[in-house]
């Protein structure tokens, strides 16, 4: 496993846009974009730009206000898409909802102005596309980065506190990394074709680790800084990584969630692991800090219904909500993709 950094672009495809929906209108880019212009009308309005707190990006998973509290939150797969986020328990009366990406596109929130709070952002799969909402009443850019096939593994590598983005190539198990500090990319051979990508920061060192779970051999590989990685046992083939920190000690944990069974089971650094249930089969699990103590919670959203489920580190009591909106949780787009 190898890393090199170039100034240049590692597939020759790299473009930056900017646009805002007014310019759309007049843009023939319309169709590319399509399904993000603000076109229709919206629900709501009403982005609350918070002072900025000081959680650390492992605890910030879908806080869109910036509250360094989780935020139950949908994407709306439609054409044209919503998304959707509710900034208190109270779920369908703090509602913030607004028009942005379209069926097909994958979710990949991050806070992409390095303002603290999460973005609406998807990865458009078929033409290695991102679009990123300014606001919530039409504004966006887009940036083509990686290619078709390409899996979308988003997160802070650079450690600068704004989310690069990135792709894992399955094909050739490369990491292309657009850094946000400097804007080169970096391009990192880790993995294989098969392999659930992982990324989190590991190690507190305010960088993302590249990393990935192997279902068939059932083993963690975490890259470290210097190149070397480590190796960890844990899991089962069927098990879904959901990688986070449970234990507030601002690293990420080795975790996952047995969907067959509703169990959730976190490693800690003694290699010893606990857990338990929560969620049942056919669950999403969806775990962020929801309590905003810096811990991750065990949560889960049940597809049928729509109702999410979060057990709170803080009380050990479940929250139930049971949002207006159905569709792709967007926590889960903070883990590898796999509903
Ligand atoms: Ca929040
Ligand atoms: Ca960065
Ligand atoms: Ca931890
Ligand atoms: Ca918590």
């Amino acid at each position: 496993m190898n890393k090199k950094t170039s100034k240049r672009p590692a597939q020759g495809r790299f473009k930056l846009w900017f646009m805002t929906a007014a310019l759309l209108m007049t843009v023939s880019l319309a169709a590319d974009a399509r399904g993000i212009a603000a076109s229709g009308s919206f629900f709501s309005f009403g982005l609350q730009d918070q002072l900025l707190s000081s959680c650390t990006p492992q605890h910030k998973r879908a806080d869109f206000n910036g509250d360094c509290k989780t935020d139950v939150s949908v994407f709306i797969q439609n054409n044209p898409g919503f998304w959707s986020y509710y900034t208190s328990p109270s779920p369908n009366t703090n509602r913030v909802s607004f028009q942005f990406g379209q069926s097909g596109d994958i979710a990949t929130p991050g806070d992409y102005n390095g303002d603290g709070t999460t973005d609406a952002a998807v990865f458009r799969p078929g033409v290695g596309t991102w679009y990123i909402a300014t606001n919530t009443v039409g504004g966006f850019y887009g940036v083509s980065f990686g290619q078709s096939g390409d899996i979308p593994v988003a997160r802070d590598y650079d450690g600068d506190g704004t989310t690069d983005f990135a792709v894992f190539r399955p094909s050739n198990g490369y990491w292309y990394i657009l850094n946000s500090s400097n804007s080169s990319v970096s391009y990192v051979q880790f993995g294989q074709s098969g392999d659930r990508v992982v990324p989190d920061d590991y190690d507190n060192d305010g960088k993302a680790n590249i990393a990935v779970f192997r279902p068939s051999n059932t083993t963690w590989y975490i890259r470290r800084p210097d190149g070397s990685f480590d190796s960890i046992s844990f899991g089962l083939t069927s098990d879904w990584p959901v990688q986070a920190d449970y234990d507030g000690d601002s690293k990420s944990d080795v975790a996952v969630f047995r969907p067959s069974t509703g169990y959730w089971y976190v490693r800690r650094p003694d290699g010893t692991l606990y857990g338990g249930p929560h969620g049942q089969s056919g669950d999403r699990p969806v775990p962020g800090d929801y309590d905003g103590d810096g811990k991750a919670d065990f949560a889960v959203q049940r597809p049928d219904g729509g109702t999410w489920y979060i057990l709170n580190s803080s009380t050990g009591i479940v929250t139930t909500f049971s949002p207006v909106d159905l569709g792709f949780p967007i926590p889960g787009g903070y883990l590898t993709p796999l509903y």
